[in-house]
């Protein structure tokens, strides 16, 4: 790699904005970019780091101590996302801060910045997943056994929350189907379901009085949209280990689909032969169903879904974009569902 770390560069003044870079607009512009890195400090650290440079790289004075020393060693090989779609899009990330301070987590909380403010007290480790239903291999694996033949890749892909709201993510993590394949799903496993932990101890949302939640969340797939290559499991965001806030230590990434979809901090995985219920359809079917596919064509009663609102916005500015079909993943995710009517099975 042709850039070192300066020494005079604090690390403390690298932001993710200034991190992202297009590897092939990098190579183009490179003159201009170590000149622009010496002066102002911007991501050397981040395109250092691997042999060939991950998308996006939290500030280090921002970036998580390792939940534990086995996590250091996976999250020093990171594959980079590539330059091109679905694994990369060309727009513009949505910085780490906003990525890690506007959530949904009810679980701490309705508010967006709950997550990140009462989430302290959130333990990650030990962690283990129990693993049931229409499996070969089920039982109670710890996380390092699950991680443990998995490479790690970064990915970066658009979350549309169907509050109209959408991000740019530079994830770290894996495949779904390459994490489920191990625990030999039966030839009866045409669902799998997702839960997250509950421990009122640590998730002031759990025991407030105004949750609306049934604990635990839940959520679900049907078995060949969870073995699609676009499903993701990420552990990780912008090079580091997953806040608590964005569903530490696991969660799941289903980019296609509106962000409830994609369930936080995952501690059971049920293989099933019939569809699950799942959090939101219990509390709203009439809003809110299984698939939750991306689509502006399907109204939704309280939120326009053709137009979205990219974070970061200011008080000056807020951008508005058009909503794409599937969240702009239809190549790849659009033939699971020919013959159905989207508008029934929203
Ligand atoms: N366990 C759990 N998972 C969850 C939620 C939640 O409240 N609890 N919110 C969902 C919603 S509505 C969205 S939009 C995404 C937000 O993910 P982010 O905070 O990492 O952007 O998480 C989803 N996963
Ligand atoms: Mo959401």
């Amino acid at each position: 790699m042709l850039i070192k770390k300066p020494d005079d560069i604090k690390s403390s003044e690298i932001t993710p904005e200034h991190v992202y870079r297009n590897r092939r607009q990098f190579m183009k512009d490179s003159s201009h970019f170590i000149l622009g890195a010496a002066a102002t400090g911007l991501g050397a650290a981040a395109l250092a780091q691997n042999g060939d440079a991950l998308k996006a790289r939290a500030p280090a004075s921002l970036q998580r101590s390792a939940p534990a020393p086995w996590w250091e060693q996976k999250f020093a090989n990171i594959k980079p996302a590539p330059d091109s779609e679905p694994y990369f899009t060309g727009e513009t990330l949505t910085p780490y801060r906003d990525v890690t301070n506007y959530n949904n987590f009810y679980e701490f909380g309705m508010d967006k910045s709950d997550p990140s403010r009462r989430s302290g007290e959130y333990k990650v480790d030990p962690w283990s997943i129990e693993v049931t239903g229409e499996a070969g291999k089920p039982g109670t694996y710890h996380l390092e056994d699950i991680l443990k033949p998995l490479d790690l890749e970064e990915r970066v892909y658009r979350l549309r929350c169907v509050e109209a709201w959408s991000m740019v993510v530079p994830w770290i993590g894996f495949s779904l189907g390459d994490m489920l394949k191990r625990f030999e799903p039966t030839s009866n496993a045409k669902y799998v379901e997702f839960e997250t932990m509950v421990d009122p101890e640590t998730m002031p949302g759990v025991t407030s009085r105004f949750a609306i939640v049934d604990w635990p969340y839940r959520e679900g797939l049907r078995i060949d949209e969870a073995m699609n290559p676009l499903a993701f499991i990420a552990v990780g965001l912008y090079g580091s280990y997953l806040p608590a806030q964005n569903g530490a230590p696991l969660r799941l990434v289903v980019p296609w689909k509106y962000g409830f979809k994609s369930i936080k901090s995952i501690v059971r995985i049920n293989f099933r032969e019939t569809q699950p219920d799942t959090t939101w359809v219990d509390l709203q079917a009439n809003e809110y169903g299984f698939y939750a596919n991306v689509n502006p064509n399907v109204h939704h009663p309280r939120w326009r879904q053709d137009m979205e609102r990219r974070l970061p916005q200011t008080l000056f500015s807020r951008q508005y974009i058009e909503t794409r079909l599937f969240n702009g993943y239809a190549e790849q995710v659009a033939h699971m569902y020919d013959g159905m009517d989207l508008s029934v099975h929203y």
